[in-house]
């Protein structure tokens, strides 16, 4: 079943008179529409009103967002791995404020290799999201070059996206493109957020699809000789870029008070390849 218009003004109604937005996706349910659709419809009509609503940039910003969570228990009681379809990938550093899990064999290295192989051939200087208009930009702060796969590009993608998407327990269609990045010697990427800043004229366009970023997971697909480290400088955080390992982090607002600063030091020795997803709250098409 499709959006119509009386179904959008109902979904506003309910959502203004205050209705809890899973009841809305249950009553949706028993009328014939999908859960996963009645979630997303329900979800992105809430987000639309709490940002036309909410009355200053400051307040919007603060509005706790859903973010990913990979874990469902504590490593002191329970196993240290998540358990996938085909390989497990171990849980190394597990950090509730900010959130930050390191992972163990995300990617093997076979897919390592094949992801570096396929973005070779397509690199171009890495460009980065200009916050005053929402387009994209050549950044001296981003001394990288990169490509992106679409989500079903390849039979590899496919494999790779759904096993990030188990791992991270979000939906793959909220993943932006996964996007590769290669760094040669000095090459680094300075400390940032990684969400979109409610003050910069460029967020609404950047935001018109997907809704804000929540979450990142970046995944090492080479090791580095020397440097080239993921940094949260706030936090005194280094994490070693380690073949097939990955670092999550999340923001449930987008606020630098999430602590979630973090960048990428020069490569001192070899190079250096990563896997980024960024994650939307929403489907991104
Ligand atoms: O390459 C990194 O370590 C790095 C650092 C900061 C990657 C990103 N940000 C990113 O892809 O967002
Ligand atoms: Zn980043």
């Amino acid at each position: 079943m499709n959006m119509t218009p009386a179904l959008s003004e109902w979904i506003d109604q309910q959502l203004k008179r205050g209705c809890n937005p899973n009841d809305m996706v249950d009553a949706m349910v028993t009328v014939g529409h999908d859960r996963h659709v009645a979630h997303e419809y329900v979800y992105a009509a809430a987000a639309r009103q709490t940002r036309a609503e909410t009355p200053g940039v400051a307040a919007q910003a603060m509005a706790r967002l859903q973010v990913p969570e990979p874990l469902d228990r504590s490593l002191s009681d329970g196993p240290h791995q998540v358990v996938l379809s085909d390989a497990p990938v171990r849980v190394l550093i597990n950090l509730r404020m900010p959130r930050v899990v390191v992972f163990e064999g995300v990617l093997s290295d076979a897919d390592c290799d094949l992801l570096i192989a396929e973005s070779r051939p397509k690199l171009e200087r890495s460009r980065t999201v200009n916050r005053a208009s929402g387009g994209t930009e050549l950044n001296a702060a981003r001394t990288s070059e990169g490509t992106y796969f679409h989500h079903d590009e390849s039979e590899l993608l496919v494999r790779i996206n759904q096993r990030i998407a188990a791992l991270t327990r979000w939906p793959l269609e909220n993943g932006e493109p996964l996007q590769i990045l290669h760094y040669g010697i000095g090459a680094q990427y300075e400390p940032h957020y990684d969400y979109f800043d409610i003050a910069d004229p460029g967020t609404e366009k950047l935001v018109a699809t997907g809704g804000q970023r929540v979450a990142t997971l970046i995944t090492y697909l080479n090791t580095p000789e020397s440097g080239g480290a993921t940094i949260f400088p706030e936090l005194g955080l280094e994490i070693a870029p380690i073949k097939g390992n990955a670092v999550f982090f999340s923001y449930d607002h987008p606020h630098p008070n999430t602590l979630t600063l973090h960048g990428g030091t020069p490569v001192v020795k070899g190079e250096k390849w990563i896997a980024t997803r960024w994650m939307r709250e929403f489907p991104y098409r």
